[in-house]
């Protein structure tokens, strides 16, 4: 798979294909990733790469030359025709089917805007979908294409170890992660639950799934209705919804 992303800032984007996961599946040769910077695609001596906003107002705007050629340099061995992706706030909120469904395509090129955001007819004339990484205010567009590539890559074939494949990922199941304990056995008084000590994987198994359900129903309850929830774990559900509701006067 390859990416292209044009940035100003080509240097930060960088750094996502140089650590852990995605850095080994750079190594291994899973993901191919180019960067564009406008600025190097500009003719004027002062090399500009934005300018102020038509009708006024705060900000400044990307402009609609510098990032064109950029693309059509990034598009130039390209001929499928890969898909255009801008990060923006007002795009549609990211989430794993998006994800799953980029990680199946052999390019996407990535659009990283800064200032105010980038002329509205580079959007119209060259972007197939724009894509937000959640409600919050960001400087630019560079964490949110890299937080995408992380996200994408860790899906591809090989990229992650053999036991943890990206299927066992919390959101791939629809449930959020069971919690994690290695050593030491106590911590503070803290003791690793009994279960997971005990070499019973069968229920291991079942203990983590139980408190998968939990984690799910406390913290994220609405996944539940989309999870694939089998008729143990609905039973399980039902026990933890009202068995549990105030467990010390559960009998009266
Ligand atoms: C006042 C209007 N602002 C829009 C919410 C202006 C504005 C703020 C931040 C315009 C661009 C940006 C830079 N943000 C991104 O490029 C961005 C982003 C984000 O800020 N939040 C969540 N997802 C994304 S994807 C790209």
């Amino acid at each position: 798979m390859r990416f292209d992303v044009i940035t100003l800032f080509p240097e930060l984007v960088r750094q996502v294909a140089l650590h852990g996961i995605t850095g080994r599946a750079l190594d291994k040769g899973l993901f191919q990733l180019e960067t564009w910077n406008p600025r190097d695609f500009t003719n004027d001596v002062h090399r500009t790469v934005d300018d102020r906003p038509y009708g006024g107002g705060p900000g400044m705007v990307m402009l609609y030359q510098p990032l064109t050629d950029a693309l059509e340099a990034a598009r130039r061995d390209d001929p499928a025709g890969a898909k255009v992706v801008y990060l923006s706030p007002r795009g549609k909120r990211l989430e794993q089917a998006t994800v799953n469904e980029m990680a199946g395509r052999s390019r996407v090129i990535l659009i990283a805007g800064r200032y105010e955001g980038i002329d509205e007819r580079f959007i119209k004339a060259h972007v197939d979908e724009e894509i937000s990484v959640g409600d919050y205010v960001l400087s630019g567009g560079e964490l949110p294409a890299m937080l995408l590539i992380d996200a994408i890559v860790r899906q591809l074939p090989g990229a992650l170890g053999h036991k943890d494949s990206a299927q066992q990922d919390s959101f791939m199941n629809g449930l959020l992660d069971y919690p994690h304990f290695s050593r030491p056995e106590v911590i503070d008084g803290r003791r690793v639950p009994d279960v997971l000590l005990s070499g019973h994987h069968g229920n291991i198994e079942r203990w983590r799934r139980e408190q998968s359900l939990k984690a799910t129903l406390k913290w994220r309850p609405e996944l539940l209705d989309s999870a694939a929830l089998s008729n143990e774990d609905r039973q399980v559900l039902n026990k933890l919804k009202t068995g549990s509701r105030n467990p010390k006067v559960a009998d009266g």
